[in-house]
């Protein structure tokens, strides 16, 4: 059977490393046309160059900085010279900074988390939403995380931002109702990426540690959900999807192996 996916316009944001990389991958062996952004190009020309070996009809990529609204616009101003029409938009780029406490908390840290996990998914969907096509399959997929359903010590921005991105994608469902365009977010839990060396500002020791003696999710797992979601047909709406580890029974709930 043709793939749902086939010849089918994917802007992908966060396409540089971790689920966005992944996620680009897996929709190039189907033949998917991928717009890719993110702020490191060179990582995103390797990526390109792979999506276009493993099937992608098209690779297309570009500097993106979802914190700016000017670079925003930019980027979709750029994806217009490619396709008159965008069917997926994947609103992934974000991830957190720093884990202090609400009482020890840094205004870098803080804007930089609502810049990118909130305001980003707001300024990227306003761009690109002129470019959907109404009735005809188009979905925005936003990636949430267990972050916006469940609090933790040291998370609160992190875990304020990913509940804000979860009331704009069901506020947006709401308002894109009867336009055919389905808005669905995935909420993962832990899984191995360049999140904690992300949030740990570049120290892999310690980022290794968080998942240390447990068996994480990986980009290709949420990746595959992705795929899954956005191979439905035009007339089914994935909501919302929570996805853990099997070792991680809740968020603070996570077995771990002694050796
Ligand atoms: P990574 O750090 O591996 O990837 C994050 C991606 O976001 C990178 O491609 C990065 O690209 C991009 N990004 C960050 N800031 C910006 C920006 N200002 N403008 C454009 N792109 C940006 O982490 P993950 O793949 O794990 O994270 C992807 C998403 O999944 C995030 O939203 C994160 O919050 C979420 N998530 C992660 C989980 C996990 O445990 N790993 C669990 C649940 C959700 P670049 O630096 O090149 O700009
Ligand atoms: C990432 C998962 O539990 O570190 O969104 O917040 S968690």
């Amino acid at each position: 059977m043709l793939s749902r996916l086939k010849d089918r316009w994917v802007l992908i944001t966060g396409a540089s490393s971790g689920f966005g990389a992944a996620i680009a991958k897996t929709f190039a062996a189907e033949g998917a046309k991928l717009l890719l952004g993110a702020r490191r190009e060179e990582r995103l020309e390797e990526i390109a160059s792979e999506c276009i070996q493993r099937g992608a009809a098209a690779a297309d990529y570009h500097f993106l900085d979802v914190t700016k609204t000017e670079s925003v616009n930019g980027f979709v101003d750029w994806a217009k010279t490619r396709t008159g029409g965008i069917h997926f938009l994947i609103n992934n780029a974000g991830g957190a900074h720093g884990v202090d406490t609400v009482a020890e908390g840094k205004d870098e840290d803080w804007e930089n988390m609502l810049q990118t996990n909130v305001l980003g998914v707001l300024r990227m969907t306003r761009a690109t939403l002129p470019l959907m096509p109404h009735h005809a399959g188009s979905y925005i997929i936003n990636i949430g995380s267990i972050a916006g359903h469940t609090a933790y010590e040291g998370g609160a921005t992190y875990c304020a931002a990913k509940a804000g991105e979860r009331k704009i994608t069901q506020a947006l469902r709401l308002e894109l109702n009867g336009t055919g365009i389905r808005v669905g977010s995935i909420n993962p839990g832990l899984a191995e990426t360049e999140f904690s060396i992300v949030r740990f500002k570049g120290d892999t020791a310690r980022a290794s540690k968080v998942y240390e003696g447990t068996e994480p999710l990986s980009a290709e797992d949420i990746a595959e959900t992705v795929l899954w979601v956005a191979s439905r047909p035009p007339h089914v709406n994935i909501d919302e999807m929570i996805i853990k580890p099997t070792d991680q029974a809740a968020v603070h709930k996570l077995f771990r192996r002694q050796n």
